[in-house]
């Protein structure tokens, strides 16, 4: 194994060693070759992890295969899974100020916003362990005093997951425990940009004495994301990135059809009705646009506001966007943190210049931010377009930076054609204190969320998933949870037959 020697930011302990390799059946290889991550606030090198290659995830999946066919895991009890997966919770508590500091870092996302995401990410594997406890099928006996018919859940098989970058132990939580706390064994590909916490939590897990195999780590980029997908021994693969991705992972799935569960990308709508309560709404649609950067599927990227109201709503926004400090990632004072990457920062930058090439005008923002601590740094001012319509580019493609744009709504009708009229279909956010407003909006949204009078606010509770090109499967919640397992319907008759089989006979009821 190779180890770095790296001060970590956000520790006391500085001077940690910070793993490099791959982790496959329980120890730490050296990777044959590694990829630098410079990190978005100052461009200097924060880590250096394996280039994982189709070898290195083929060994992965043998490890993994030969840990679930052993039984060691996927047979153990639900309370035993249990058991480990709330240690781990624990330990992501005890090491939450590592983890934050190294998925701000590498991820340029503000350093609060990662803490919050390890509050999120314990939160998460302290709820799925309590689904490892109630795995269960079902019993039918209504088929005859002389026949059962049991539903068993089992554990699909190898699950494999592929996590991205803009919240790395997040959304790691999102997939890892719930497979394991359904029985399977895993094998994680996280993002090429980010992988250290997942790298520190797949130590965490080491450390609770989860039996070998059932968890492996092969970091590299999409190569190695695309070998996972192909790979004959994976029943089960989550993934979470872009929709063109997810195409390919879907292409890549099919020699052995495995079940699959695709996140992908999303354009939401901010809804804002004249009857909301105005003041949270104004704080919340900034919220929703500029949280985590703008680099988030659920981003509330659109501004759809009743056009009675619409200047009012749109003066008050920009009196309020001065007010979000742009600053390094790792600062506590910092609102909005860097972009990831220097092709994902120009990217952002060309989305705003096709806005207003196309018609769009800058209410705030517009540009790259400057100044002394930003100059180095990937970093965009927040930044409001008015004056955008359904035909504009940055009305429908996901730009994924602190941009919102604001288009406006004569009536109902019209602000659910607006928001519906996009190819992603992943959350919504309505504003209104009118019930009658409320539920027949989020009906009629089609979105896998609907957010009312909040946003971006998900409990480990809720299933979450996309609509459209926003993707397929949930992940999260106890439909999360039934992603990683299969159904067996086993029919059993008990007693002498009273008579021979009969072609067309076998399903009938018996008298
Ligand atoms: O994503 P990718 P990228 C969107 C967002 C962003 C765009 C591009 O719009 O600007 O995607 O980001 C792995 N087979 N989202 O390029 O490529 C890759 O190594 C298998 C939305 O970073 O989707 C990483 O681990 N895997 C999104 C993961 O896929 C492959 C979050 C995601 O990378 C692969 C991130 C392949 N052929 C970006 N190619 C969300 N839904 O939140 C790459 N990967």
């Amino acid at each position: 194994m190779t180890a770095q020697t790296t001060q970590v930011p956000g520790r006391s302990d500085t001077n940690r060693p910070r793993i490099c390799g791959h982790f496959i059946d329980g120890s730490w290889r050296e990777p044959a070759d590694v990829l630098q991550r410079h990190a978005p606030g100052t461009g200097a090198v924060v880590s250096t992890v394996g280039a994982g290659t189709a070898g290195d995830v083929d060994e992965a999946v043998r490890a993994a295969r030969h840990a679930f066919d052993s039984g060691i895991w996927s047979d153990a009890t639900g309370t035993e899974r249990a058991r480990i997966l709330h240690r781990v919770a624990d330990m992501i508590e005890a090491n939450s100020a590592l983890l934050a500091a190294l998925d701000a870092e590498e991820g340029g996302k503000p350093i609060r916003l990662s803490e919050g995401d390890i509050a999120g990410a314990a939160a998460l594997t302290r709820y799925a362990a309590g689904l490892a406890v109630q795995m269960h099928g079902t019993t039918y006996t209504n088929h005859g005093a002389d026949h059962t018919g049991l539903v068993l859940r089992e554990p699909a098989g190898v699950a494999g997951l592929i996590t991205p970058w803009n919240f790395p132990a997040l959304i790691l939580c999102q997939k890892l425990p719930f497979a394991l706390a359904a029985g399977c064994t895993v094998v994680v590909k996280p993002s090429e940009l980010t992988s250290s916490s997942t790298l520190e939590i797949a130590r965490l897990y080491a450390e609770t004495g989860l039996p070998d195999g059932v968890l492996n780590v092969v970091t590299g980029d999409g190569r190695a994301g695309q070998a996972l997908a192909e790979h004959h021994g994976v029943d089960v693969l989550s993934f979470t990135g872009s929709t063109t991705t997810g195409r390919k992972i879907l292409t890549a799935s099919q020699g052995n059809l495995k079940k699959l569960s695709l996140e992908l990308g999303g354009k939401a709508a901010n809804i804002v009705f004249a009857d909301a309560d105005l003041d949270d709404a104004a704080e919340g649609v900034l919220f929703g646009a500029f949280f985590n950067n703008g680099e988030c599927c659920v981003s509330q990227a659109r501004l759809l506001v009743h056009d009675s109201i619409a200047d009012d709503f749109l003066a008050e926004l920009k009196s309020r966007v001065g007010r979000i400090r742009v600053g390094q990632p790792l600062d506590h004072a910092t609102d909005v943190g860097a972009m990831i990457h220097p092709g994902h920062l120009e990217a952002v930058l060309g989305h705003i210049t096709q806005g207003t090439d196309q018609g769009a005008h800058v209410v705030a923002g517009g540009a790259r931010a400057s100044g002394p601590a930003l100059d180095e740094g990937l970093f965009v001012q927040p930044t409001i377009l008015d004056g955008v319509g359904p035909g504009m580019s940055v009305f429908r493609e996901e730009i994924f930076g602190p941009v919102l744009t604001v288009s406006r709504f004569h009536d109902v009708a019209e602000a659910i054609n607006l928001a519906n009229d996009v190819d992603y279909g992943l959350a919504n956010s309505i504003w209104s204190k009118n019930v009658d407003t409320v539920l027949p909006v989020a009906k009629a949204l089609k979105s896998g969320t609907v957010y009312v009078n909040t946003t971006i606010d998900a409990p480990p509770t809720l299933p979450f998933g996309g609509f459209k090109t926003s993707g397929v499967g949930r992940e999260m919640g106890q439909a999360g949870f039934e992603e990683f397992t299969e159904l067996k319907s086993v029919s059993i008759r008990t007693g002498k037959r009273s008579g021979t089989f009969a072609f067309g006979g076998v399903h009938a009821p018996r008298s």
